[in-house]
């Protein structure tokens, strides 16, 4: 294997249709997300070679997950364990505020392990790539990204971080020194501007740089993104879309930006695909149903109407 191999938590996801209280709702969808798991189908629908791992409950939630990854084109490594597949319940309380319930403390992912992630599979990688959600999950989960870390790094695989700050599972205090940590062993780092400041002072591009990530990218959001890599400085604004569902975007970014890389593509044209797999991602409902493929982002650049015919 010589691609993307990522790790982590992939959930059921319960999503209220209509904008009101979760009590109002007119029906129900089913979906499935997860930060990792939207990275490696985000990356696969834009061509990169993509390894998933990590454990399901062994339940209907926990066939799906497998089903829907693999037919994204993900080799999913879906262990079973005897705990339940965690769940995340959606709802657009306002129409511009998102609430994101959890119900995975105890869920199978969550009792992810260091021998889950086998070596050769981690030294066969070009990239792994692991988020902050992770260690944030339980003790094994977050030995279990720190082995896949330093296993990469002494066998010189790329490591890549997105922050992923998550304010329900833990707290900042709990999670900057951890974060930081893994920042400290990462060759590239993504990361919100508020994210960054969790456990870095001044501005975010050279607080992250200063940790050791030769690349460097702060997203943010609307505002677009920027950049510090190899050295060099970059910004991107971010395209204007009617945004109909936010969560997922950044991992559309990640899976923009990493697949381009894999495929030898220069520092601003990755961004740009970033930019605007960010941008798409916002535009659909679901974690990861909105994630392009290189024909949306073909089409995304060249719509002058509303309609493609
Ligand atoms: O980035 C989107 C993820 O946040 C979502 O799909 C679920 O992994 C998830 C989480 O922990 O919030």
């Amino acid at each position: 294997m010589s691609g993307l191999l990522t790790f982590g938590e992939t959930m059921g996801v319960v999503s209220a249709e209509g904008i009101g209280a979760l009590d109002h709702a007119r029906g129900f969808t089913f979906g499935i997300g997860g930060a990792e798991s939207n990275v490696a189908i985000g990356a696969a629908r834009l061509g990169a070679p993509v390894t998933w791992l990590g454990r399901v409950g062994d339940d209907a939630s926990g066939d799906l997950i497998a089903r829907r990854l693999r037919a994204e084109g993900v080799a999913a490594v879906v262990i079973r364990d005897p705990s339940f597949t965690g769940l995340m319940v959606k709802h657009r309380r306002t129409g511009a505020l998102l609430t994101v319930d959890y119900h995975r403390a105890g869920s199978a992912g969550s009792r992810l392990a260091p021998s889950d992630v086998p070596a050769d599979a981690v030294r066969a990688a070009a990239i792994v790539h692991v988020t902050g959600i992770t260690p944030a999950l339980s003790d094994s989960a977050r030995a279990a990204v720190f082995q896949a870390v330093e296993t990469a790094r002494a066998a010189g695989v790329t490591v890549s971080v997105d922050v992923n700050y998550r304010a329900k599972l833990w707290s900042r205090f709990d999670a900057a020194p951890v974060l930081r940590d893994l920042v400290a062993r990462a060759d590239i780092v993504f990361a919100g501007p508020a994210e960054a400041a969790l456990f870095v002072d001044g501005p975010p591009l050279d607080g992250l740089a200063a940790l050791g990530p030769a690349e460097v990218v702060v997203k943010d959001g609307a505002r677009g993104c920027t950049a510090l890599i190899d050295g060099e400085r970059h910004a991107v604004a971010a395209p204007d879309v009617a945004v109909v569902d936010p969560v997922g975007a950044g991992d559309a970014f990640v899976a923009g930006y990493l697949a381009d890389r894999l495929a030898g593509a220069q520092p601003a044209a990755r961004l740009a695909t970033a930019i605007a797999a960010g941008a798409w991602a916002v535009t659909v409902p679901g974690d990861c149903e909105g994630l392009p493929t290189r024909a949306d982002l073909a089409a995304l650049a060249s719509a002058t109407d509303d309609v493609l015919r």
